[in-house]
């Protein structure tokens, strides 16, 4: 019987290896850190996981494709970017996971969402491979002509690799209802057929669910709470500070006052707003939704119970609870420090990877309760996975119908995580629970499947 500190020295030379084979990929190793030392446990009390090439297949991707995507400017300059999609295993289901448009991506932050992606999926328990995929594009001050020829760039390419059985994307940062749109449009186009379930976060009426576009946010509020349940606490009266003001972080908001919950900040690359009286979400999202602005266009439009803060962080506002909901490594050991100082109950992740490896085990230390992204924010991806269901058979579900199945999927994530925690003496750390029970799925099917 191999002991777990034999086991995690043997993880400890394959993340070193790693590191070598995958250079300049600093988001990736991290992923791969955070997953691989924490699967120790299990690894030695279940033999099989320790066969040779089963973690090393599981932390290479299936298949890695760049592209080029050329598009014209409205002045009509050729402009070029970089596409990539990254399928990383799909012995669940078909690759799943999001497209972003970012000037900050790379091959090595969208490995690094692909393979968050793969445990995030199998904690479903849905049927659905990991994936990510997205391109450097920065959609900021871009017109709709422009994002819609780009758009349609982008899929000339990304096609041939996608499709209903094979790999599905969806929405991710830059990525919404209206880049959706343009790429199943080309899509359709292209490839002459009307495959509803090639993409995700659809409109309604073409193939859209309902709640999808809320699943994300919603699902991370839900998640928090039943960590809350845990120790005897709940929603009402709790102060929540929110990062980001994008699609999680705008459906976060929603979902907490809706719970009795007061959000009272929000965020974007220039800065924070601050306010006492609760988040507006008719103004934030009629400004971030509709205008497409900034939020200092909230502080402005709000009047005297809101500021906005240039350049800061949301994490020095005090709160009893933090979600993290822009992007990742937002949160760092300092801001983890002010939270514990100002008495944070519980920080769940709606942003993936956004919280430091020195700021978790901070807050783990400190006994905060603290959800990971893969398990808090997988009710996104859920939706997603009830939406190629509809698609499939060709019908749609109520909004009440997806809300209940969110719920039930987001309370039994967190009763995998927290009993596959105890089961690892690990009793109320969610990211051990997480990835453990998420490896097991995804590594019990992988072994079935023989080495492929
Ligand atoms: P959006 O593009 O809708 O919003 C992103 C928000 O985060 C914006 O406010 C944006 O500000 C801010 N932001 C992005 N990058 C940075 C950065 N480098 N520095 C500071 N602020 C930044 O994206 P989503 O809301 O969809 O995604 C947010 C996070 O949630 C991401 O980590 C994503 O991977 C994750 N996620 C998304 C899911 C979904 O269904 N959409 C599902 C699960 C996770 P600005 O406009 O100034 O850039
Ligand atoms: O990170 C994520 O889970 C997403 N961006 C959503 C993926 C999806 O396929 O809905």
């Amino acid at each position: 019987m191999t002991t777990r500190s034999e086991t995690q020295t043997t993880l400890d030379h394959l993340l070193t290896e790693i590191e070598h084979r995958n250079p300049a990929q600093p988001e990736f190793h991290q992923a791969a850190h955070e997953v691989l030392e924490t699967l120790a446990p299990v690894v030695a009390a279940r033999p099989e996981y320790a066969e040779p090439g089963l973690i090393e297949r599981l932390v290479e991707p299936e298949r890695q494709v760049i592209f080029r995507v050329p598009w014209q400017d409205d002045q009509g300059r050729v402009r070029v970017n970089r596409g990539f999609r990254v399928e990383f295993n799909s012995a669940l289901g078909p690759y799943k996971g999001g497209l972003r448009f970012h000037p900050s991506v790379n091959l090595g932050v969208i490995k690094f969402l692909g393979f968050e992606q793969i445990f995030k999926n199998a904690l479903t328990g849905l049927g659905i491979g990991g994936g990510k995929g997205g391109s450097d594009f920065d959609p900021h001050g871009r017109s709709d002509a422009e994002v819609m020829r780009f758009c349609q760039s982008f899929m000339t390419e990304l096609y041939r690799h996608i499709g209903e059985h094979t790999d599905v994307p969806a929405g991710d940062i830059g990525v919404g209802g209206r880049e959706i749109g343009y790429l199943f449009g080309q899509y359709r186009r292209i490839t002459n057929r009307w495959e509803a379930g090639v993409l995700t976060g659809k409109g309604q009426g073409w193939g859209g669910s309902l709640i999808r576009p809320e699943a994300t946010g919603y699902g991370n509020v839900l998640f928090a709470a039943a960590m809350l349940r845990e120790r005897g606490e709940d929603l009402e009266g709790q102060t929540a500070v929110v990062s980001g003001s994008g699609n999680v972080a705008i459906y976060t908001i929603e979902k907490l006052t809706a719970l009795g919950a007061n959000a009272v900040t929000c965020s974007d690359s220039s800065g924070y707003v601050v306010d006492e009286k609760g988040i507006d979400l008719d103004l934030l999202k009629q400004i971030k939704e509709v205008e497409r602005g900034r939020v200092d266009a909230y502080a402005e439009r709000r009047g005297a119970s809101a500021r906005f803060v240039p350049g800061g962080r949301v994490w020095d506002v005090p709160a009893d609870l933090a979600l993290p909901s822009a992007t990742q490594n937002e949160l760092d050991e300092n801001d983890a420090a002010t939270l514990i100082r100002n008495g944070v109950k519980a920080v769940s992740e709606g942003a993936n990877m956004p919280t430091t490896p020195e700021a978790v085990h901070l807050l783990q230390q400190a006994g905060v309760a603290f959800g990971p992204g893969k398990a808090a924010n997988a009710g996104g991806v859920a939706v997603s996975a009830l939406e190629m269901a509809q698609n499939h058979a060709r019908t749609s579900w109520t909004a009440a119908r997806v809300e209940e199945e969110l719920a039930d999927i987001m309370t039994s994530i967190h009763t995998t995580c927290h009993e596959t925690a105890e089961r690892y003496d690990a009793p109320g750390d969610y990211v051990t629970g997480a990835n453990i029970a998420g490896f097991e799925r995804v590594a019990d099917a992988m072994l079935a499947q023989g080495v492929i």
